[in-house]
């Protein structure tokens, strides 16, 4: 690993002579193959952006240059290059280095989200204020967005921007590998793709790295010729969509050809207005397994064995292989049954029901507000569209969840994986809000299922649903041994009755287990506890007013941020039937959680039986003080 320890800034990068280029690309993918398989991350996408990563740090000035990542999951590579190669051992851990960019750990990052499609916005935004602050000419403003993400509506808004304003430079590379996680969909990666495979293009390229650049002169002759192959373009392949924006073009550029991405980027670089840099590259490039798996190539990998690509811990059921079974069960009930995915077909288990029924499933792109508007009409024609995203995704789509589907009373079923903490992607990749802003849809019913019975049992009563819109919503990973209730009444499932009606303990969804924990503690201290799971928590059933009215103390236990959740749904609904019985709310405290597994996340935010058995016992010690004190002074 000699050349790539020699690297700790750009600097150092930039001293590389280029004829020792492809042997450092050659160490990078070694090295991100070692780490990666370790640690769990985005190979593939990493392994891509190898030589382009290389050639942006060659050409631009990071810092002063700003370099936006769109999404982020791609930025390995630039990590490495900016310092923090050490720290690969650590990645996505506790208190290691994030999997996207984190402004902590260095003056080189610059966009935290992971949500896609944000970084020409960035970029513009950027860009504008440089030129408030008189900085335009001296520092650059670089957007690197993938096919995938580019399918994105932001992407859009932000191109009609920047295409507008032909004063203002500003570079945007296209990262063209032809997938998001499966190969892109849509008019626009039919657009890149005949950009893409022109074979002339490609000759012109080649002739000009082999002729050009070996003689003397070559390299400005050769840089003159990117310039020019808008003429060319124009000629081969009149579709020119971007220059029609009023965007310069360059490219394809082979994005594994580090000589050849550096040209045209100082092209770029000395272009006084707006320019788009079309890379082509290979996701998963230099690893067989990746470049072998026809669904993902490695898009995002758990802990693997690098030398045959298989998972180490495989074979584990999950909520997603749960949900993925029954749906495919229930569209061979129901042809009206169609599914609909933002460009996570595998991710969401989707890929099942695809494969089984290909012509009843839509690919939308990295699109969720199209998605969700999209499945409105859909309602509308007659299906029962079943939109399968992760929590935190949804947040894109809520105006269009609200005002499309809830107001037109629309039967969608929205199915949302990931929800509640996801650790180790973290802030952005956590699904902690989404009870929170479907609390105040109107007609919208809401339910999470404990286990894998109760997960089938609501997406069927979800999917019976078609006069509103119903959302399901289940965590990340293997799913739990099953809780069976003692009883179900009036829709409420009673997992633990014991002793006195001392704690009305509510569990949401997955968190029933820790529930059940806690009520076993709370009973060796001899305290009373009844737990329910209500299944529906909007609306929520009246029979938990009930039980609310006849115990001393409520306890909420949910995977999802304290503020505006289902406690607080609970509290409101508890109070408008003038039921006031004292109640203590466990969820996430309101704040952005950084990466780490989730067991450690719920430990440091004390979301464990340990800790809520702990203030249930201090909540209703107190309770039982003012109790006596009161008793004494009359
Ligand atoms: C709003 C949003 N929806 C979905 C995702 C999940 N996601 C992460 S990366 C990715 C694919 C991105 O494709 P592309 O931009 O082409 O990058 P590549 O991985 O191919 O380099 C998707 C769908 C996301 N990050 N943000």
């Amino acid at each position: 690993m000699g050349l790539l320890q020699s690297i700790n800034s750009p600097q150092d990068l930039k001293k590389i002579p280029s004829s020792q280029i492809p042997a450092l690309a050659k160490e990078v993918r070694e090295f991100l193959i070692d780490k990666v398989s370790k640690t769990g991350g985005h190979l593939g996408p990493n392994l891509g952006v190898v030589e382009l990563t290389i050639a942006i740090h060659r050409v631009f000035d990071s810092p002063k240059d700003s370099i936006v990542w769109d999404t982020g999951h791609q930025s390995y590579v630039h990590k490495m290059f900016t310092g923090r190669l050490d720290q690969f051992s650590e990645l996505r851990k506790k208190d290691g280095i994030s999997g996207y960019p984190a402004r902590s750990e260095s003056d080189h990052d610059i966009v935290e989200n992971s949500h896609a499609s944000t970084a020409l916005s960035w970029a513009d935004g950027i860009a504008r204020a440089h030129e408030q602050t008189g900085e335009l000419k001296d520092r650059h403003v670089v957007a690197v967005v993938g096919d995938g993400s580019l399918t994105g509506g932001m992407s859009w808004e932000a191109l009609n921007n920047i295409a507008s304003q032909i004063h203002r430079p500003l570079v945007i590379i296209v990262n063209d590998n032809g997938r998001s996680y499966s190969p892109t969909i849509g008019g626009l990666s039919t657009h890149l793709a005949a950009l893409r495979t022109n074979d002339m293009y490609e000759k012109v390229l080649d002739w000009g790295k082999e002729t050009l650049l070996k003689s003397p002169i070559g390299r400005p002759v050769f840089e003159a010729l990117h310039g020019m192959k808008k003429g060319i373009k124009d000629v081969l392949a009149p579709q020119g969509l971007f220059e029609d924006l009023g965007l310069k073009y360059l490219g394809p550029v082979d994005g594994h050809d580090e000589d050849l991405i550096e040209n045209a980027l100082q092209v770029a670089k000395r272009f006084n207005g707006p320019v788009m840099v079309h890379v082509i590259t290979e996701k998963g490039k230099g690893y067989t397994p990746a470049i072998e798996d026809e669904a993902e190539k490695f898009h995002a990998t758990g802990v693997i064995n690098p030398s045959t690509g298989k998972p180490i811990n495989s074979g584990v059921t999950t909520w997603t292989s749960v949900f993925s079974d029954e749906l495919v069960a229930i569209g061979k009930e129901r042809n009206d049954i169609v599914a609909v995915t933002a460009a996570m077909l595998g991710p969401t288990g989707l890929d099942k029901f695809a494969q089984q029924f290909p012509d009843r499933i839509y690919d939308v792109g990295i699109a969720e507000q199209h998605a969700t508007t999209s499945a409105a009409g859909m309602a509308f024609g007659g299906l029962h569209p079943v939109v399968a995203v992760y929590a935190t995704f949804l947040n894109r789509a809520f105006d269009q969840l609200l005002l499309d589907v809830a107001l037109h009373n629309a039967g969608v079923t929205f199915v949302l994986d990931r929800a509640g903490i996801t650790g180790d992607d973290g802030a952005s990749h956590n699904g902690i809000w989404d009870l929170s802003i479907l609390q105040v849809v109107p007609n919208l019913m809401l339910s999470a299922p404990r286990d894998s019975a109760t997960l089938r049992e609501l997406l069927r009563e979800s999917v019976k649903v078609n006069d509103r819109p119903t959302v399901l919503r289940f965590p990340k990973g293997s799913i739990v041994p099953p809780i069976p209730a003692i009883e179900r009444i009036e829709g409420v499932d009673v997992l633990v009755k014991q002793g006195e009606e001392d704690i009305l303990l509510i569990s949401i969804g997955a968190m029933a287990h820790v529930a059940v924990d806690v009520a076993q503690r709370l009973s060796d201290q001899g305290i009373g506890v009844t737990v329910v799971d209500p299944r529906w928590i909007k609306p929520l059933p009246k029979y938990l007013a009930k039980l609310a009215a006849n115990h001393r103390l409520i306890a909420v236990v949910e995977d999802n941020s304290r503020s505006g959740g289902t406690a607080t749904g609970i509290s409101q609904f508890l109070r408008d039937k003038n039921i006031y019985t004292p109640q203590r709310d466990f969820g996430i405290p309101e704040m952005f959680l950084q990466h780490a597994s989730r067991a450690q996340v719920m430990s440091e935010i004390g979301l464990t039986a340990q800790d809520i058995s702990r203030e249930i016992i201090e909540a209703i010690a107190r309770l039982d003080n003012a109790m006596s004190e009161k008793i004494k002074k009359n």
